[in-house]
């Protein structure tokens, strides 16, 4: 299975990719851990990437592109993938589509949860305060959201016309949401094969 994650930050994402990658075997690549494990270790990427993540802005294109394209390419992503947090502008789409066709297979679906505005801000709020991570705060959570909507949110047309986008409702307790992407990924696997 080759499954795409999508959605605004604090919808779940990398919450419900756990149940996912172990259901079909598959690594989670998520694009948001690669940056922090790289912050944490204080490589270049990481101090790249920083820059960007404090303010709520898109990591650019071509370093995000290149990071996942040498991801894709590892043996164990070879039979498919999750994806969680890419792609999330045009450039990544098409980015991601040549990579996978050069692999000769295609995506299987994007699972895209649905979560309103005032619930994003209140999880990640929370998660501020459990996590203290640099980039919930108040301000750039708000600027997050933002370029979820400029930027990322209209790639989703592409994948709506190809008929693999799978919209779920994100709202509820994690069980309950889990499910939910469960179905929808076996409605995206039967409707490959
Ligand atoms: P990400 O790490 O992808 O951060 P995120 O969008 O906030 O999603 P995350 O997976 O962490 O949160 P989740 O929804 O699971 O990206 C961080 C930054 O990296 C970006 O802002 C950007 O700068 C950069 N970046 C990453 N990918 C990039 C790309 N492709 N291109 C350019 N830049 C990129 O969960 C959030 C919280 O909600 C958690 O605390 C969780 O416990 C809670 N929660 C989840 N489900 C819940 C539920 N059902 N009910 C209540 N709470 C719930």
């Amino acid at each position: 299975m080759r499954l795409v994650l999508f959605g605004p930050p604090g919808a779940g994402k990398g919450t419900q990719a756990t149940a996912l990658s172990e259901r079909y075997g598959i690594p989670h690549i998520s694009t948001g851990d690669i940056f922090r494990a790289n912050v944490g270790n204080d490589t270049e990427l990481g101090r790249e990437a920083k820059q960007y993540m404090d303010r709520g802005d898109l990591v650019p294109d071509e370093v995000v592109i290149a990071m996942v394209d040498e991801r894709l390419g590892q043996d164990d992503a070879g039979d498919g993938f999750l994806l969680d947090g890419y792609p999330r502008t045009l450039a990544q789409v098409e980015a991601l589509d040549k990579t996978v066709a050069q692999h000769g297979s295609q995506l299987d679906g994007v699972i895209r949860l649905l979560v309103d505005d005032e619930e994003l801000m209140s999880r990640l709020l929370r998660r501020a305060e459990e996590q203290g991570r640099s980039d919930d705060t108040r301000e750039v959570i708000a600027s997050r959201i933002e370029t979820y909507k400029d930027e990322t949110e209209p790639t989703v047309a592409q994948y709506r016309e190809r008929g693999i986008l799978y919209d779920v409702d994100g709202e509820g307790d994690v069980d309950e949401v889990r499910s939910r992407v469960l179905d929808a990924a076996a409605r995206a696997g039967a409707e490959a094969s």
